[in-house]
């Protein structure tokens, strides 16, 4: 939930702040979801970090040994977080003493520009730093594809991430209406979400995995659900910490997988009773609420079949030709 991690802190772009400000005046804005949302550069942003992510363009500063785990909210953030931190830093902590053991996986990978990770703030972390952003590429400094840096990025079938984000917007808000299932849906297909058009931040980390596949690793939550353990070699592999033969045997491998498992994290207290206020007070996380049910096809259970059509047809058209399916 970059998005929802915290206060808007006046960062600035390059641009003079008054350049700036007549900007942001010109930018559409919607109302609908918990907070409102600006476009920016074809992204949808929760305004009140609307400054925060304009600034990142041009002031983070990537490295060339940086890991950035980029996500399309609500495609398992909190899980791809704490598998990542758990393979590479299991060498220092194991997992009895895992920070993950009390600290939500959210807060211990920084978003780029938001929760914990204020861009002077990540200038002071030493190498190699494990970041996160919901940004898509357009909206990180160019730098991040040349400088050599690798990305890991996750995605998720769209009905499904659908459906998590409308519960969690539901949750997020603090005694605002409900945003019904419908208009949720309509605003979704419409492009209309936190970080969308999904299909063109999807499609931007597509293609950037196509271009630069050593760099650039392409997931989906899906095929975390059928494989756990192929995908956890294979991202410690593209982390540059592959699993040592002894750690094979000594079934290391399965214990990442169940340590960062659904069950295993959710029934933690830190996140079952832990959360925060943020964006003023605007807005309540509540840790538990990024632990909701964890499964692949959950969408059946609140869309029709008009509605689960529809989006299928929105998909194909909008994936069509390029390689990418759902
Ligand atoms: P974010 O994008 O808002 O930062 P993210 O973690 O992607 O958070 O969203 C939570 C979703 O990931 C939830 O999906 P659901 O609503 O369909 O249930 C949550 O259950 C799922 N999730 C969180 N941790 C895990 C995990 N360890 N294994 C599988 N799914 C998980």
């Amino acid at each position: 939930m970059a998005q929802v991690e915290s206060e808007t802190k006046g960062s600035s772009t390059n641009e003079p702040e008054s350049n700036t400000e007549a900007l942001i005046a010109t930018l559409p804005t919607r109302e609908g979801w918990s907070t409102p949302l600006t476009l920016y550069n074809n992204c949808w942003l929760r305004s009140h970090m609307l400054r925060r992510f304009m600034a990142v363009r041009d002031n983070f500063k990537p490295r060339r040994d940086d890991i950035i785990l980029a996500t399309h909210p609500k495609s398992g953030t909190t899980w791809l977080k704490a598998l990542a931190f758990t393979i590479s830093t299991r060498s220092r902590c194991d997992f009895t003493d895992s920070p993950l053991l009390t600290n939500n996986p959210q807060r211990v990978v920084p978003f780029i520009g938001a929760m914990g990770g204020d861009l002077d703030v990540l200038e002071t972390l030493p190498s190699p730093r494990l970041l996160a952003t919901h940004l898509p590429p357009s909206l990180l400094p160019p730098a991040v594809s040349t400088v050599g840096c690798r990305v890991v990025y996750l995605c998720r079938e769209p009905k499904d991430a659908f459906v998590s984000r409308w519960h969690f917007d539901n949750k997020m808000g603090k005694g605002g209406a409900p945003i019904t299932l419908d208009d949720a849906f309509n605003m979704f297909c419409e492009g209309v979400s936190p970080f969308g058009p999904f299909w063109d931040h999807y499609l931007q980390y597509w293609k950037e995995s196509l271009a630069r596949p050593q760099e650039v690793m392409f997931l989906k939550y899906e095929e975390i659900v059928s494989d756990p353990l192929t995908v956890v070699r294979k991202l410690a592999s593209f982390l540059d910490v592959p699993f040592t033969e002894e750690e094979e045997k000594s079934g290391v491998v399965d214990q990442v997988v169940s340590f960062c498992s659904f069950e295993s994290l959710r029934n933690l207290d830190v996140n079952k009773t832990g959360g925060a206020e943020r964006a003023g007070g605007k807005i309540f996380i509540q840790h538990s609420s990024l632990f909701r049910k964890g499964k692949v096809g959950d969408w059946v259970n609140h869309m029709s079949n008009e509605m689960g059509e529809k989006m299928d047809r929105l998909v194909e058209e909008k994936f069509k030709g390029t390689g990418l399916e759902f």
